[in-house]
């Protein structure tokens, strides 16, 4: 009989492990009905006769059927599409001079935690590949309860005020007549709402770059977007802007190898988060801060609490206070990765908020939404929800209530129950909101700081690469281009005039504009029905800083080439020798290496040596791969350079700026394809060691290979 695990095992925080007591795996056991009768026969309904109706009476069928019948919850109205892990978070230093946050107080704290990420616009069942932004949301389990840190890939949003939350997700959705497209943004709803709001334009332009086609969920950048505080342990309180930075380094996809993957393995980034930690490759990112004292919250040209605007790391630098790690897969993804509740508004003495109105509208919206979700008020009750911190309060009832709380009283003050549970002072770690000194009319309206929205637009285009505007521009190309209204395309490429002249000029020419109309004012329709337009009109500000290199993406390399996927096109007969060495050199700096060949099963090599295949070419595509290596062997390229599967395997990693190596006779395959036509392809690596294609895919991507473009597949 199998031993039952009660408790999923997580060494370094035995507290967590406390929460899933009542996990259950059935090895060994009898199997049972909820109420713990044995059941004899799973297979057959209770029939009136061998041939006859089943009857009402088989409560084993109905108590089956009903189970399964209500066994979905509704999907999150957005980031329906996500992926979690657990792992910890370990503090590099004392903080207590900005925040009295324990979790951030000595060097070396470990505070466990769940990370999900997700997609926004996409359905639960869409594809992880979609052009989107990503969710970065973080459960801390601290000792003074959870912390959630829940930001996204990107620093800035669409929207500065909450009140238009509903519309933007309306307008980016499928659209309400049809339910088309799902999880795209490239359709004329979205591009319409877009196309009257300035204010989203610098958003616009993060979802336009390769930040919106992350390489791997490990290899994107988290923010917490909005200005937090932290206050101290004497009353002090700071700005603050959070930043994840991944240790592997920031690196993208392409639109078409996104597009393909959507095809090819939809599950693409679950799959990556979940291999790389059964396979102990945890991933890593560094927790960042940027502090701004309280004093000085009016010297930016910018408003801080504009959800729309970044600082950048040249006025304010990034102090790293901390690493997360990754390492443990969920047990149940039901359980874990869907039952989470994120909230923006769950806090720990020494954080607090800003008066940002996106930020504030958040913190209504997030537990009204798990309550229809989650089907009540105790979510906090289920296992992945709740803190290591102990719960004691006078809330009471509701539906699935776990908690079976003890004693007569309910309520505060009481005598009967000796005044518990207690309100904490300070000194023990009583929450207290930070005494921000307000003072004004109550009034519907946003503040003129906020009413620059091209400045940082702006910014973030003429930060980046070349490579890297060009595919802005293919984006907006691509995006436009599947709206129908020829209105909603030149209104928004009129728009884009305001960010970029050039970068406006080449969409147009991509959709065949011309000439670009400038948008008639007013050019922001979103102000109040008795405003006057003119109040609402963008202002035009000079950033002060002009061009900020943190925010190409390829400003942030990584180290080493862990996590990556190389594919080694191989068949019977591949030269044993060549293989092992490269196989060894990647997994020995954490690389995946697996052997695709032209059948599924094993193969053998020249030393007669039996290799188990990964993938048969039928059942994978180059498009999943980070880089490829072709190892000699007459037999094995006999085979290999006359299928075509094979020869576009090696085309589609050069159109895509991989690594290639070709070794001894796979120069015979490499002279199959379109590649070969241009005699000193960029990336090629023609009979090198193995210790140079590490070094190479180190680098990701050969972006200055020119030709690659023109490869037709
Ligand atoms: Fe949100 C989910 C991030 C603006 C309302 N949001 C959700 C998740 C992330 C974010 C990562 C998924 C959490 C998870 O994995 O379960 N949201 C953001 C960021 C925003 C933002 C970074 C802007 C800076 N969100 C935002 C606004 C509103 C919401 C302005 C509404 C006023 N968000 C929600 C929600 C969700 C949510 C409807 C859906 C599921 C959930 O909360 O649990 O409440």
């Amino acid at each position: 009989m199998a031993e039952k695990e009660k408790t999923p095992k997580n060494s370094e925080n035995p507290k967590i492990d406390d929460l899933y007591m009542n996990t259950e795996d059935g090895s060994g056991e009898a199997m049972t009905t909820n109420q713990g009768l044995k059941i004899n026969d799973d297979q057959n309904s209770l029939l009136a006769g061998e041939r006859g109706p089943t009857l009402l009476e088989d409560f084993h069928f109905r108590e089956k059927m009903t189970h399964f019948d209500h066994e979905r919850i509704p999907e999150r109205i957005v980031h329906a599409r996500g992926a979690g892990a657990h792992g910890y978070f370990e503090s590099y230093g004392d903080l207590s001079e900005f925040t009295k946050a324990g979790f951030l107080g000595e060097k070396g704290k470990r505070t466990p935690v769940f990370t999900r990420f997700s997609t926004v616009a996409g359905f639960k069942g869409s594809s992880d590949l979609a052009r989107d932004v990503r969710g970065f949301a973080v459960k801390f389990y601290t000792e003074e309860g959870n912390y959630d840190l829940v930001g996204n890939n990107m620093p800035v949003f669409f929207i500065q005020d909450a009140m238009k939350f509903p519309d933007l997700i309306h307008a980016v959705k499928p659209e309400q007549h049809n339910e088309i497209p799902q999880a795209a943004s490239a359709h004329d709803t979205f591009w319409d709402f877009i196309s009257l709001m300035p204010e989203s334009m610098h958003m616009i332009m993060w979802v336009m770059s390769d930040r919106a086609l992350p390489r791997s969920y490990s290899m994107m950048e988290g923010f917490g977007v909005h200005t937090f505080r932290f206050v101290n342990k004497k009353g002090e309180s700071f700005f603050v802007k959070f930043h994840w930075k991944p240790v592997a380094g920031t690196y993208s996809l392409t639109w078409d190898e996104a597009q393909k993957i959507s095809g090819q393995d939809p599950d693409f980034h679950r799959r990556d988060l979940w291999n790389a930690i059964e396979n102990g490759n945890y991933p890593e990112w560094e927790l960042g801060v940027q502090i701004v004292a309280d004093k000085d919250e009016h010297k930016f040209d910018f408003d801080l609490l504009d959800p729309t605007k970044l600082i950048p790391e040249e006025l304010v630098p990034v102090k790293l206070i901390g690493k997360m790690v990754l390492d443990r897969n969920p047990t149940n993804f039901f359980a874990e990765t869907e039952q989470i509740a994120f909230h923006p508004g769950h806090l720990v003495p020494g954080i607090d908020f800003s008066n940002d109105p996106l930020l504030q509208g958040r913190l209504f919206s997030y537990t009204d939404t798990q309550l229809s979700r989650l089907g009540g008020p105790n979510f906090n009750e289920i296992p992945i929800n709740r803190p290591i911190a102990p719960v004691h309060n006078n809330q009471r009832g509701g539906l699935m209530r776990q908690t079976i709380n003890t004693g007569q009283t309910s309520y505060h003050p009481n005598n009967i129950g000796g005044g518990c549970p207690f309100q904490a002072k300070m000194s023990e770690g009583g929450f207290v909101s930070h005494q921000e000194k307000i003072e004004g009319h109550k009034i519907r309206a946003r503040s003129t700081s906020f009413m620059d929205h091209f400045s940082q637009a702006k910014l973030f285009f003429e930060s980046q690469s070349k490579v890297e505007q060009d595919h802005m521009i293919e984006a907006l190309r691509f995006e436009l281009g599947k709206v129908k209204s020829e209105d909603i395309r030149e209104r928004m490429v009129g728009m884009l005039t305001y960010v970029s002249e050039e970068l406006a000029k080449h969409v147009a020419e991509g959709l065949g504009i011309n000439p670009i109309t400038k948008p008639e004012e007013p050019l922001n329709h979103s102000f109040p029905a008795d405003a006057d337009p003119k109040d609402y009109e963008p202002k035009e500000v000079k950033s002060s800083v002009q061009k900020s290199e943190k925010l190409s993406l390829m400003a942030s390399n990584g180290k080493g080439i862990k996590g990556r996927m190389i594919a080694i096109l191989a068949t019977d007969g591949v030269d044993a020798e060549s293989l092992e060495h490269y196989k060894k050199a990647l997994k020995n700096e954490g690389a995946e290496a697996k052997i695709i060949s032209s059948h599924s099963g094993s193969i053998s090599d020249s030393n007669g040596g039996a290799i188990k295949v990964d993938h048969s070419l039928l059942t994978t595509a180059s498009v999943l791969f980070d880089a490829v290596f072709v190892p000699g062997g007459s037999k094995s390229i006999e085979i290999l350079h006359k299928n075509p599967d094979a020869i576009r395997f090696v085309d589609e990693a050069y159109k895509h700026y991989k690594f290639i190596a070709i070794n001894g006779d796979a120069m015979r395959l490499w002279d199959m394809t379109y590649a070969s036509k241009n005699a000193s392809p960029k990336g090629v690596l023609f009979d090198q060691d193995a210790a140079a294609f590490v070094e190479a895919i180190g680098q990701h991507r050969i972006w200055d290979r020119e030709d690659a473009a023109r490869i037709p597949v």
